[in-house]
């Protein structure tokens, strides 16, 4: 092998195999049964698909051709016509569901409503006709700026009903990003709202979108859509601003799905390159929904009586897929909730697990860490029994953190589904079968059906089991992205070319490092921009920070490499302790201590600095990129747009 890999250290052991129960009920139901599903779909892909396809969807018109590939561009179901809200919506219409909850919606302040599969229909309906009204034609590109309401599903659904792509700006974004994204795409329309409560203050949203558009910076916007949420005062533009409520009187709730073509995009979403301007990832209508509605069924085995909650936004992938798209398509009940655990209810999610009966929980580990630091007296305090599936997503989970979801949450009743995916590959890839696959604290598990996952060096050779290499697709997929929106090259660069074709055949890889033990589990280590080089050993983050948050008192780390003279670089662990500890000199060098006796003096912090809180991304996920440029002392270069909270970064700056 010409060049280095990742080299892997943790040793993780324990294995919970599927609750008997759970495996009763699973649609997937036994180690044997994942494996034939898998072998099926890799002998023949195209059949397998076709397949699905033909019996879990509805098409107003048939494909000619399941996949052309044309390296590295695919399309799926070629000239397949379907509408995703006709087998969101309207085919539910028709059975028994017509009358069963689409969407459960609890806000912040605690007024709450729930949408049948009827009324959901009819407000999307009225929604896009008054889209239409606005002049907003099939490939018309839609800017949707929203609080976590009802409005923001019903929006995205509304686009989609009359093809027009919506691109989802999250509401925490600034005018900045927002105008970035809606210049980039073009978007003659934005949807937004007065504002929105978030930790018990009301967040103005239109006051942003006025600051995007001011001195006509985003020209190509012609209208903007309000929806009246906070009640507080602002102004509309006459000619430009509209509301919702007043056009909605207007309008006919009649309005039939548009046939779209199977590759006719459905959506645009950006997503940071950790340099650079953001990359507006483009999905287009047959793959997406066809594999969100699967592996819906697949990772959460869901059922007609199951209340599922993903707590993400809808202003992010996971929130597209797996609040609308996925959960929609398959008759289940969804739930959206518009506020964040805060200080006058720190408890809140418990609350609303209790409220409603919530038995299928997704969330991230940014927020089970924050859980731990808050306390288990929160969860101990509600009746969390209706929980029977639990589920994380958007960055590895270190496997004490994972421990004590299973514990605490779970109970050790409910099996857990670390989901790895991204918001380029549209759906979930690897994780856990529920009722199938005996799970791994900190392993996100086992490839999909029909995800051809492993794990190479550069030349895309396979690495040896154990051995930490690149995490790579060696088949396209339904749901993959199709391109970088408007820019073809950045598509082929970014994805395709790290690691060279090879034999004609191209790898799809996005940037993350992993390993596969003998078990043929998938150990995900971290962002391979991340990985530290300490004397010729290549360590991914992953392990470093789960053996620091195995220690007692610690309940998140971020380690990073500075430049080292002797072993090219060095390990500074920036950790954040448990709400009664005390950090100290003591602390420090007894976490150094146990992160040689959990993997080794290879490992050992050189620095450990503890602080308040981590810089993090909008949706959660470590800036190690910051912390870099902190430890070795140079000024932090690069976007800091996507932070979430700028005095983090000052603090640690003052703390050097
Ligand atoms: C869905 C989403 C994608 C990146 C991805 C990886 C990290 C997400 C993970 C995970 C380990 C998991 N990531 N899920 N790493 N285990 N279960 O998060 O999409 O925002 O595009 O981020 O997140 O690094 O490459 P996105």
């Amino acid at each position: 092998m010409s060049q280095p890999t990742i080299e892997s250290i943790l040793n993780e052991k324990r294995l919970f195999a599927p609750p008997a129960d759970f495996v009763q009920k699973a649609r997937i139901n036994s180690p044997e049964a994942y494996q034939a599903l898998y072998d099926k779909a890799k002998a023949d892909p195209a059949g397998f698909w076709a397949e699905l396809a033909e019996t879990e969807l509805h098409w107003f018109q048939k494909w000619d051709q399941v996949l052309d590939w044309q390296p590295p561009f695919a399309q799926w179901f070629v000239n397949g016509k379907l509408n995703i809200t006709h087998n969101c919506l309207d085919r539910h219409l028709t059975t028994w569901r017509k009358n069963k909850a689409a969407l459960i919606w609890e806000g912040e302040p605690g007024d709450s409503c729930t949408l049948t599969y009827a009324q959901l229909h009819r407000e999307v309906c009225l929604f896009a006709n008054v889209l239409k009204q606005l002049g907003i034609k099939k490939g018309d590109i839609v800017g949707i700026y929203m609080p976590m309401i009802p409005e923001a599903a019903i929006a995205m659904l509304a686009c989609a009903r009359i093809g027009a792509p919506h691109s989802v700006v999250f509401g925490g974004f600034s005018a900045e990003a927002l105008r970035d994204r809606l210049n980039d795409g073009q978007a003659k329309l934005v949807i937004t709202a007065d504002g929105g409560f978030r930790k018990d203050k009301a967040v103005p949203l239109k006051a942003e979108v006025d600051k995007a558009l001011a001195n006509n910076a985003a020209p190509s916007v012609e209208n903007v859509l309000v929806v009246q949420r906070t009640q507080e005062k602002i102004p509309m533009e006459p000619g430009r601003d509209h509301w919702w409520h007043d056009l909605r009187q207007g309008v006919s709730a009649v309005c039939p799905a548009e046939p779209m073509d199977s590759e006719d995009v459905l959506f645009v979403l950006y997503t940071s390159g950790s340099t650079g301007k953001p990359k507006g990832v483009v999905h287009t209508t047959g793959g997406y929904n066809l594999y969100t509605h699967m592996t819906t069924q697949w990772t959460f085995d869901i059922q007609d009586e199951d209340v599922y909650w993903c707590t993400a936004d809808v202003g992010w992938i996971t929130g597209h897929s797996y609040i609308v798209y996925g959960p929609l398509s398959n008759g289940a009940t969804s739930l959206m909730y518009e506020g964040a655990p805060r200080a006058s209810n720190p408890g809140c999610f418990w609350d609303v697990i209790e409220k409603y009966g919530v038995t299928i929980f997704y969330t991230a580990p940014t927020a089970i860490r924050a859980f731990i630091k808050m306390g288990e007296h929160l969860p101990n305090g509600r009746d969390l029994s209706s929980l029977r599936l639990l589920g994380t997503v958007g960055e590895p989970i270190n496997p004490e953190a994972w421990m004590w979801y299973h514990k605490v949450i779970g109970k050790e009743r409910c099996p857990i589904v670390d989901t790895w995916w991204q918001t380029e590959t549209g759906g979930h890839m690897l994780t856990a079968l529920p009722g199938a696959i005996a799970t791994k604290p900190g392993s996100a598990c086992m490839p999909l059906p029909g995800i051809l996952a492993d794990v190479v060096d550069l030349e895309g050779n396979p690495v040896p089991d154990n051995e930490g290499g690149y995490l790579v697709v060696r088949h396209p997929w339904p749901s993959m992205m199709r391109t970088v929106y408007g820019d073809d090259n950045r598509f082929r660069r970014t994805y395709w070319e790290h690691i060279a074709p090879k034999d004609g055949q191209y790898l799809y890889f996005a940037g993350d490092g992993a390993r596969r033990d003998g078990d043929g589990y998938f150990w995900v280590m971290g962002r391979v921009d991340d990985v530290i080089s300490v004397s010729g050993h290549r360590l991914g983050t992953m392990e470093i920070e789960s053996a620091l948050v195995s220690h007692g008192a610690v309940a998140e780390a971020a380690v990073v490499g500075k430049p080292d003279d002797l072993k090219g670089e060095a390990i500074v662990a920036f950790v954040t302790l448990e709400g009664d500890q005390i950090p100290n000199d003591a602390l420090a060098q007894e976490l150094r201590q146990h992160v040689v006796a959990e993997i080794g003096a290879l490992a050992r912090p050189e620095e450990i600095r503890f602080s308040e809180a981590l810089p993090k991304t909008r949706s959660g996920k470590i800036m190690r990129r910051l912390l870099r440029s902190l430890a070795s002392g140079q000024e932090v270069f690069g976007d800091t747009s996507t932070l979430e909270d700028r005095s983090v970064l000052d603090k640690l700056r003052e703390g050097a």
